[in-house]
């Protein structure tokens, strides 16, 4: 890699891979077997999508999105030796918590998982009289433990650093209301605990374009000497319903609130048939991206129309260039 260097992250060798293909010169370039996860991976799938994906012992695990065939939306653990072939746990997960109130809840989808010092903490969209921000920790994704939803409602989308800034766990989130929400910026958040959240700071608004209705933090912000690198979704509303893309931005590393540069072209648009066709069509909607620090390879995780996962593929220091290159003036 060339002068850029991914900080705090550690060496991924294993990292899922595959070159970009010849005559492509696409930043993102997509998995050549994609969808990785097929819509009926449990017994009772609807769909598998929105998903968080994390290096774990000898291989990887997540929390998936798995719409039933209730069409009930919940998530549940995952495990893969490489990334690619994964087992979905068919029960969704149970969280035990000490408060019957917080372990209420109407759904649960959209979930990120983040390692931070000890623990991996998993976010996700919380039905609590209205869609919020859940939080909760595993060390095995076998047991898990609920904390406070984060927010009041509604909102949407909530991403941890994967590190303290300022001795306080950071979050970017984006505020909603109850429905297909037609609007929607993204929002900076600190906490002393995990438990109270405050020191609210705006981030970024819609464009144009391919992120003219609404955006919406993805993965885990990934920490790079340039600053914090976050892929995000935007949203065009069509004649014929909305359109999910995905780019990407630079964030500073001290105060990530301020937007460095972001791309006004997408990086990936639903384009492919497992994109364009399925329970919600023209969905490209990422969760997760894993890092490889040496190489600065990064494997993107996104939901395709709300049916099925794909796995993109970048390079950082290429990544970094093309947002600088072509920023949103
Ligand atoms: C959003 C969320 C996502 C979904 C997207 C497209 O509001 O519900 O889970 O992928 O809409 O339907």
């Amino acid at each position: 890699m060339s002068h850029i260097s991914l900080l705090h992250s550690s060496p991924l060798p294993r990292i899922p891979w595959e070159a970009r293909p010849q005559h492509n010169d696409d930043v993102v370039w997509r998995y050549s077997g994609n969808p990785i996860i097929p819509r009926d991976a449990t017994p009772t799938a609807n769909s598998v999508f929105n998903s968080a994906v994390v290096p774990f012992r000898e291989g990887f695990a997540g929390v998936f999105r798995c719409d039933d065939r209730t069409r009930t939306m919940n998530i549940h653990s995952g495990f893969s030796p490489d990334g690619l072939h994964w087992s979905i746990t068919p029960q969704p997960i149970s969280f035990t918590c000490d408060d019957p109130e917080v372990r209420r809840f109407a759904y649960r989808y959209d979930p990120r998982v983040c390692w931070i010092e000890d623990r991996y903490y998993v976010s996700w969209c919380n039905g609590y009289h209205g869609p919020t921000i859940g939080l909760g920790y595993t060390h095995d994704f076998v047991t898990f433990v609920q904390l406070e939803n984060a927010f009041l409602p509604y909102n949407r989308n909530g991403v941890l650093f994967p590190r303290r800034i300022h001795g306080r766990y950071a979050m970017l989130s984006r505020p909603s209301d109850q429905g297909h929400t037609p609007f929607g910026d993204i929002f900076y958040s600190e906490s002393p605990d995990l438990t109270y959240w405050g020191k609210h700071r705006f981030v970024m608004a819609p464009t144009g374009g391919w992120q003219s209705t609404k955006i919406g933090p993805g993965p885990t912000p990934i920490e790079t000497s340039e600053g914090w690198l976050l892929f995000y979704h935007g949203v065009l509303t069509s004649c014929n319903g909305f359109v999910y893309s995905f780019g990407a931005a630079l964030l500073d590393l001290d105060q990530p609130w301020r937007v460095m540069y972001r791309t006004a072209p997408y990086l990936l648009s639903p384009q492919t048939l497992y994109e364009c066709v399925g329970d919600v069509p023209n969905v490209a909607f990422p969760c997760a991206a894993l890092c490889d620090a040496d190489t600065g390879r990064i494997a993107i995780y996104y939901g395709c129309a709300d049916t099925v996962t794909g796995l993109a593929f970048a390079r950082a220091d290429e990544v970094i260039a093309y947002i600088k290159a072509n920023a949103v003036q």
